[in-house]
C-alpha cells in the first residue's frame, strides 16, 4: 500500500455525490481486494481527443469479493469478511467506494450495515430486491426469487433512518429482468422504491443485447417526470458490453459499473502463468504474461518505502569527502607538509569536524577520499579510499575512486569546508535527486569576488522579497567563470545525490569521460582537470533538474591563511552557533 492516494472517511464519502451533482457520467470499475483497487484507481488513458479518462469510482462487487475468496456468489460470504475487503480497498485508494450489498439481508440487518458503510467512509450502498439469500444475477436457470415490493421498500427507509450524514446514498437495485417479471413490474418497482427515499436506481439485465435497459431507460425518465423528481440510475452493462459507456449516459445511465473485469481478467492470466510453468516445466515462458516484480513493488509501494528508509535511515547513507588535494603553498608555509583535513582548527583536525558534524546529522558512514599527505591523516574513524592519480585530477576524480559508495545516494562533501550538522539535516530531508547547498550572501561577502576558483551558481532566485517558498530552487549554471549579472549563489562544496541522482551523475561520468577525453569540457581544458562543477553543469545542459537548497550561514571554507584565521576565531570558544558563524562572516565584509 502506498501512503500517497489515503483520504478520510468524511472526505471520501460525500465525493459519488459531488460527482453525481456535476452531471457527468461516472465510470465505476470493481475491486475485490487492495491491490485490484490501486490498479483501477492508478490507470488512465488519454483518448485520441487527448482526453484522458480515468475510473471515477469502485465498485465492491459480491461476485468478485466472493470469487476471489473462492466461493461462490449466494451471500455465503458474511457481512464481517466483505467487510475486510471494503476497508482493505478504503485504505489503499481515495476514489468513491460503492459497495455492493447483494440483498441486504433483514432491515435490521441492513441498518447496521448502513451505519458500518457509512462510518467506514463508503459512498453508496447498491442492494438487490431479491429474497435472502440471493443467487448471482448473471447464470441462466439460476432461481431468482424476488422480494415483496413493498418489504423490500421498508428495508430501504429503515436503513435511511440510521444514517448520521446527506452525503451517503442508499440505491435500489431492481431485479425484474432477471427474474423474469417485465419492464412494467420493474418501473412500478423503480416507484415504490423512489417514493420510499432511495437515492438512485440500478436496472440489470443479463441480455446480450441493450434493447430492454434502453426501453428502462425512457420509461424511467417518464416515470421520473409524474413524479417530479428524478434520481440517479446505474447500469451494468457485462452482457449488453457493445454499448459504449458514452452511449448509455446519453441514453440517461449517470454510472455505469464494469462488475467484475479486474477478477475475470486476473483469473485468466493466472491460469495462463500456472499452465505455462507446467508445461515448461520453469517460469522463463511464464515471464512475459506478468508483470515484473518491480511493477508490482512500485504499485503496492514498497518503492516508496525503500525511497523513504534511504531518507531517514542516513546511517545507510555514505557521506563521500574529496580529501585528496594538495594545500595551498601559504599552508605548506605555515604548518608543514599536511593536507588540510589534517589542519587543526581549534583543537580539531578539519576532518574530525566534518565527522563530527555529519555524525550529529545522522550521516555515520563517511569515505575519505585521500591522495596528498594521506600517511598523516590521524582521525581513523572513517573508510578511506585513496586517490593515486590525485596529482593528476581533482574533485571530480577523487570522488570517482568512491563510485562503489554511490549506490544508494550519497553526499558529496568538500574536503576543505567546515559546516554546521543543520546543513546536513536539511540537505538529507530533500525530495529532489540532485541538490547543492548554496549561500545566496555572495553579495555581501564582497572579498569573495576578488578570490580565485570561486564555485559561483546561476539558480532560479526570488527577487529578494519576501517569498512563502521555501522548496529547493531550480541551478541553471555551475562554475567559476559565470558572468557576474548571473550569479546568485556560491555553491558551499555540500551536495546530496539521490538514489537516481547517484544514477544520473554516474552515466554523465562515464559517457563524458569517454568524449571529453582530450577535449574541452565545461570549463576544464579536458576531462583529466575537470572538477564537479562542470559536471553539473554537464547535467545541467542534458536537462536533468538540479536544485539548489539556499542559506547565508553555516559553513566557511578553508582555502587560505585568512580563511583558516576566520575559522580557527569561530571556533575558540567550543563549536559555534549559526548566529556567531553569521556575525563573524559579517565582520569579514570590508566596507
Ligand atoms: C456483482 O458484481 O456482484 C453484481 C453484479 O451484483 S452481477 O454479478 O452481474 O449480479
Ligand atoms: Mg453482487
Amino acid at each position: 500500500m502506498s501512503l500517497k492516494d489515503r483520504t478520510l472517511p468524511e472526505v471520501r464519502r460525500g465525493k459519488l455525490k459531488k460527482l453525481l451533482s456535476e452531471h457527468k457520467g461516472l465510470r465505476i470499475m470493481e475491486a475485490h481486494n487492495g491491490l485490484s483497487a490501486l490498479v483501477a484507481s492508478e490507470v488512465s488513458i488519454e483518448r485520441q481527443s487527448g482526453k484522458t479518462v480515468e475510473f471515477d469510482g469502485l465498485w465492491l462487487s459480491s461476485l468478485t469479493d466472493s470469487a476471489s475468496k473462492g466461493h461462490p456468489d449466494t451471500e455465503v460470504i458474511g457481512v464481517d469478511s466483505r467487510l475486510m475487503t471494503i476497508q482493505e480497498v478504503l485504505t489503499v485508494t481515495n476514489k468513491p467506494v460503492i459497495v455492493d450489498g447483494d440483498t441486504g439481508g433483514e432491515a435490521l440487518h441492513f441498518e447496521y450495515l448502513c451505519s458500518k458503510l457509512e462510518a467506514l467512509g463508503v459512498s453508496a450502498v447498491i442492494i438487490e430486491d431479491k429474497q435472502y439469500p440471493k443467487r448471482n444475477s448473471l447464470e441462466p436457470g439460476a432461481t431468482q426469487l424476488l422480494e415483496s415490493a413493498s418489504v423490500f421498500a421498508t428495508k430501504l427507509k429503515r436503513g435511511r433512518e440510521v444514517l448520521l450524514s446527506e452525503d451517503f446514498m442508499i440505491i435500489a437495485r431492481l431485479e425484474s429482468l432477471i427474474a423474469n417479471q417485465g419492464i412494467e413490474d420493474a418501473i412500478s418497482r423503480a416507484g415504490e422504491y423512489l417514493e420510499a427515499g432511495v437515492d438512485g436506481i440500478m436496472i440489470h439485465s443479463k441480455e446480450k443485447t441493450p434493447d430492454e435497459i434502453l426501453s428502462f431507460l425512457k420509461l424511467y425518465e417518464s416515470l421520473c417526470n409524474e413524479l417530479g423528481y428524478r434520481r440517479p440510475v446505474v447500469c451494468v452493462p457485462t452482457t449488453y458490453n457493445s454499448m459504449t459507456d458514452e452511449q448509455l449516459f446519453n441514453e440517461g445511465a449517470n454510472i455505469v459499473i464494469h462488475a467484475n473485469h479486474q477478477l475475470r481478467a486476473a483469473h485468466r492470466a493466472m491460469e495462463q502463468a500456472c499452465k505455462t510453468i507446467l508445461q515448461s516445466d520453469r517460469s522463463l515462458e511464464a515471464d512475459a504474461m506478468c508483470s515484473t516484480v518491480r511493477t508490482i513493488f512500485k504499485a503496492v509501494g514498497f518503492l516508496d518505502a525503500k525511497d523513504k528508509d534511504a531518507r531517514y535511515d542516513k546511517s545507510a547513507m555514505h557521506a563521500i569527502l574529496a580529501a585528496a588535494g594538495r594545500p595551498p603553498e601559504s599552508f605548506m608555509e605555515a604548518f608543514g607538509d599536511i593536507p588540510v583535513s589534517e589542519l587543526i582548527v581549534a583543537g580539531k583536525s578539519v576532518l574530525q569536524r566534518q565527522a563530527e558534524a555529519l555524525n550529529q546529522a545522522g550521516v555515520s558512514n563517511l569515505v575519505a577520499v585521500t591522495g596528498y599527505g594521506r600517511d598523516r591523516i590521524s582521525y581513523q574513524e572513517a573508510q578511506f579510499v585513496h586517490n593515486t592519480n590525485f596529482r593528476a585530477g581533482n574533485s571530480l576524480h577523487s570522488v570517482f575512486c568512491a563510485e562503489t559508495y554511490m549506490g544508494s545516494g550519497f553526499l558529496f562533501v568538500y574536503g576543505d569546508i567546515l559546516f554546521h550538522e543543520r546543513l546536513v539535516s536539511d540537505l538529507i530531508s530533500v525530495r529532489e535527486d540532485i541538490t547543492l547547498v548554496i549561500d545566496r550572501s555572495l553579495d555581501a561577502q564582497v572579498k569573495r569576488w576578488t578570490k580565485p576558483n570561486v564555485d559561483l551558481v546561476a539558480a532560479k532566485a526570488d527577487s529578494g522579497a519576501r517569498s512563502l517558498s521555501v522548496g529547493p530552487i531550480p541551478v541553471s549554471q555551475i562554475g567559476s567563470r559565470i558572468s557576474p549579472g548571473e550569479v546568485t549563489h556560491e555553491f558551499t562544496g555540500l551536495a546530496m545525490f539521490s538514489e537516481r541522482g547517484a544514477e544520473i551523475l554516474r552515466t554523465v561520468y562515464h559517457d563524458t569521460r569517454r568524449r571529453y577525453a582530450a577535449k574541452p569540457f565545461h570549463e576544464a581544458e579536458n576531462f583529466q582537470s575537470a572538477d564537479i562543477n562542470d559536471l553539473l553543469q554537464e547535467i545541467i545542459d542534458r536537462g536533468y533538474p538540479v536544485y539548489g537548497i539556499e542559506v547565508n550561514r553555516g559553513w566557511i571554507e578553508i582555502r587560505d591563511m585568512e580563511d583558516y584565521e576566520a575559522a580557527q576565531e569561530m571556533l575558540k570558544h567550543g563549536k559555534p552557533s549559526t548566529a556567531e558563524i553569521r556575525s563573524i562572516q559579517a565582520e569579514k565584509v570590508p566596507s
